[in-house]
């Protein structure tokens, strides 16, 4: 399972309570976030390379790339990179959320990465042809989830003033759902419910994300050596720098150690 930071162990947390016998390496390439601020070209590079790392070092039955900003520039490339190899991507939720709307108008929150993407785009023209999708995207919210996992400190104004364009409306159509579409917001979410001027349903795929990756195992070849972990481990963490990962107090309100 792989993120630029801690977002991606929102989808852990699922896929741990679904596969509670499975063995978990989780990455965090955290010397190189924000991935939002990254030049296409250069973060698709990068994740390549890694993933050819990754996979030599790991050999996983299957790859989850919990991370919008990334599956929505390299899913495509991985997969035509690592043939055979099954990843499972998290790409933004506007599918369900198109089904879903009351209102007519879905609001999509994410990293300046993903919004700009034309896999975004393709997403929309795809499956919210009867609604109005507003994408939104955030130089600041994935940080600021960091920080508030980190140091336990949130600055609320900020996250409604990240949150705010979300409630513009259109046409006089109020948005009734919002799709976070970046792993790390869930962990925000109770600041956004209480910053936001009405009530929305907040749709975190998390859990879809992890059921899409039950089902792929399902079919995979568990030919994975778990050399990274520890005797009896059933989980093992690598972040890319080390040095300020959240790790203490996050690891341990999630019940996991860290290597
Ligand atoms: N958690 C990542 C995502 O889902 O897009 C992005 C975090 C970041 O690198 N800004």
């Amino acid at each position: 399972m792989f993120d630029s930071g801690i977002g991606g162990l929102t989808v852990l947390r699922e896929a741990r309570v679904l596969m509670p016998d499975r063995r978990f390496v989780y990455v965090a390439d955290d010397a190189a976030f924000p991935y939002g601020a990254w030049e296409e070209a250069a973060l698709r590079a990068h994740v390549l390379e890694l993933f050819g790392k990754l996979l030599d070092r790991f050999s996983p039955a299957i790859s989850v790339i919990a991370c919008n900003t990334a599956s929505t520039l390299v899913i495509d490339a991985l997969r035509e990179r690592f043939p055979g190899h099954p990843f499972v991507g998290t790409v933004p939720a506007i599918k369900p959320a198109a089904e879903r709307t009351r209102s007519g108008l879905v609001s999509v929150l994410a990293t300046p990465g993903t919004v700009k993407r034309q896999y975004t785009r393709d997403l929309i023209g795809k499956w919210a042809q009867k609604c109005h999708v507003r994408l939104v995207g955030s130089d600041s919210l994935a940080g600021l989830a960091e920080v508030y996992m980190r140091d336990g400190f949130v600055d609320e104004e900020a996250v409604r003033a990240e949150i705010a364009p979300c409630f513009i409306e259109h046409d006089e159509l109020r948005t009734d759902i919002v799709v976070l579409a970046c792993t790390h917001y869930p962990f925000l979410a109770n600041r956004m419910r209480k910053t936001a001027p009405w009530p929305v349903d907040w749709l975190d795929p998390a859990e879809a994300i992890a059921r899409r990756a039950l089902s792929l195992l399902a079919h995979a070849e568990a030919s994975h050596r778990g050399e990274a972990l520890p005797e009896g481990a059933d989980l093992a963490v690598f972040t890319s720098k080390r040095v300020d990962f959240p790790t203490r107090r996050l690891m341990q309100g999630f019940g996991l150690a860290i290597s």
